[in-house]
C-alpha cells in the first residue's frame, strides 16, 4: 500500500507551495520575484543589486508604505540604505509596528534622513508574524518634499488596527543607535490608533490560501486514487 504514502507526499507538497505568500509590499514597488522566497534576507529573494532595477521616486519628508498582511497579526520594520546591493547599513525608518487583522495596511507619512536626497537605495519590509522573519524591498530614489497624497492607494482594511511595539528580532536588523539620530519619528510620536475590533486569534496564515491548500491537498488524493483503479 505504497500509493498512500505517495498521495499524502505530494498533497503536502502541493498545500506548502500554495501557502507561500506570507505578505505583500505593494508601494514603493517591490522587487521582482520575491515569491516563495520571503524568508530569504535582506529582500526577500529579490534582486538587490540597484543598477538592475528601476527605482520608485521616494519622498523624504514622506512617503507612503502599503503592505498587504496574509496573517491574522504581524509586526513590521520599515528600514532604509543607500548600499547599492542592500548588503548592510540599514536604517530604521518608523517605529516598529505591530498589524492585528489579515488585510491592508498602509503608513502615509514614512520619512527619511534629508541627506538620503538625490540618492538611490532601497526600502526594505521585515515582518514577524510568528512564522519566521519575512522581508521584502523595493529600489527607490530619495527625492526632496512630501508625497502627493496617495488617496485610495493608501489603505487601511476595515478590521486592521495597529500599535506601536518592540520587538527585539527585528530592532536587531538595523544598525548601531549611535549613527542614527536622524531617523523617523520616535515612538512617543503620532501614536497609530488603537481602535475596536481585536481579532482574538493570532493563529498565522489563516483564510483563503490555507483553505485553497487544503482544497488542493482533497482534489489531488482523489485524482492519484483514481488514477490506481
Ligand atoms: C493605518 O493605520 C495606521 C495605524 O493606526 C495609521 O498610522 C495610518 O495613518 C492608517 N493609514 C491610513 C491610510 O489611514
Ligand atoms: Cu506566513
Amino acid at each position: 500500500m505504497a500509493p498512500f504514502g505517495s498521495v499524502l507526499a505530494a498533497g503536502l507538497l502541493l498545500l506548502s507551495t500554495t501557502a507561500n505568500a506570507h505578505f505583500e509590499l505593494h508601494h514603493p514597488t517591490p522587487l521582482t520575484d520575491e515569491s516563495g522566497k520571503q524568508a530569504t534576507a535582506p529582500c526577500g529573494g529579490g534582486n538587490a543589486d540597484i543598477v538592475q532595477n528601476t527605482p520608485t521616486d521616494f519622498h523624504v519628508e514622506g512617503d507612503y508604505v502599503q503592505i498587504f498582511n496574509g496573517h491574522a497579526q504581524g509586526n513590521w520594520l520599515i528600514r532604509g540604505t543607500l548600499d547599492p546591493k542592500a548588503a548592510g547599513d540599514w536604517e530604521q525608518l518608523f517605529p516598529i509596528v505591530q498589524q492585528t487583522g489579515r488585510g491592508n495596511f498602509c503608513e502615509p507619512a514614512v520619512t527619511v534622513p534629508s541627506e538620503w536626497v538625490g540618492k538611490k537605495g532601497f526600502l526594505g519590509i521585515s515582518g514577524n508574524a510568528g512564522d519566521g522573519i519575512l522581508y521584502a524591498c523595493a529600489a527607490v530614489n530619495f527625492v526632496s518634499g512630501s508625497a502627493p497624497a496617495p488617496g485610495g492607494a493608501c489603505v487601511n482594511g476595515s478590521s486592521v488596527t495597529a500599535t506601536f511595539q518592540s520587538d527585539d528580532t527585528l530592532s536587531a536588523l538595523v544598525g548601531s543607535s549611535s549613527d542614527s539620530g536622524s531617523s523617523g519619528p520616535e515612538p512617543t510620536t503620532p501614536a497609530p490608533a488603537a481602535t475596536t475590533s481585536q481579532p482574538s486569534g493570532a493563529s498565522p496564515m489563516l483564510g483563503e490560501r490555507l483553505s485553497f491548500g487544503s482544497f488542493a491537498l482533497t482534489a489531488v488524493m482523489l485524482l492519484l486514487g483514481a488514477s490506481l483503479l
